[in-house]
């Protein structure tokens, strides 16, 4: 059965393949799943139709049949689970790739995710420097940690994984700061040079150039 999954209809993200359709997106481009995507408006996101397939509101989600999901990572769990090529056989790699995939998400991102936040709506705050420094400190003390358990390493543990593409797609939002180290920024391009990144890239590019012409 083919899959729906739903993704912005205009990204605010210019086609740079931030918004998290494209987690989902890559997942199922390198386990070979065709799907179909159902693009939703701001202002759809938030009837009742789509509140059924996430109650937040957001995207991405994912319908297969009668299960329907919502959370990037869950719907990457479950799509690893069910096809070879993102989660390793061996029950111990395993777990430790479901653990990568946990630390991109409740670990990495929280702070990467406030600074865009702080970014955005903080800026003529008095406080907006101090704030914006001491997230970053917390983000460079973590890129650390991270970039020195990669190593020389192409991945976090073993074969790429699921771990991966999730810690990837974290790291992606920050390609435009000063706070990737080089190892870290090899590590995006390695992963972004994949084929299957590169068709779930051109994917949803090509909905952001269909709406900018539209
Ligand atoms: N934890 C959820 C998950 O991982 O699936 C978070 C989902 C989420 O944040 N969805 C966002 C959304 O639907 C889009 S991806 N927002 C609309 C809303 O809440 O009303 C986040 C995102 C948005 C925009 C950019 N951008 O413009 O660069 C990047 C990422």
């Amino acid at each position: 059965m083919i899959p729906t999954i739903t993704a912005f209809e205009r990204s605010p993200d210019q086609g740079r393949g931030l918004a998290r359709d494209i987690i989902v997106r890559w997942a199922l481009e390198e386990v070979g799943q065709p799907y179909d995507v159902h693009l939703v408006s701001f202002k759809t996101m938030k009837d009742s139709s789509h509140l059924a397939r996430n109650p937040f509101g957001q995207i991405p989600t994912y319908e297969e049949g009668d299960l329907v999901l919502f959370e990037s990572g869950s719907i990457v769990f479950h799509i690893a689970q069910h096809h070879a090529g993102l989660l390793p056989d061996d029950a111990n790699a395993r777990a430790r790739a479901v653990t990568w995939m946990f630390a991109a998400v409740s670990t990495v991102d929280p702070p990467i995710m406030e600074r865009s936040f702080t970014l955005l709506v903080d800026r003529d705050a008095a406080w907006y420097a101090q704030k914006l420094s001491m997230i970053e400190d917390r983000i460079r003390k973590q890129l650390g940690a991270l970039s020195d358990r990669l190593g020389d390493a192409d991945w976090l543990d073993g074969e790429f994984s699921a771990g991966d593409l999730m810690m990837v797609c974290v790291l992606r939002r920050l390609s435009r700061s000063d706070l990737l180290d080089a190892n870290l920024s090899a590590y995006i391009a390695r992963a972004e040079a994949r084929p299957a990144f590169k068709r779930a890239f051109a994917a949803q590019f090509a909905v952001f150039t269909a709406a900018s012409n539209g």
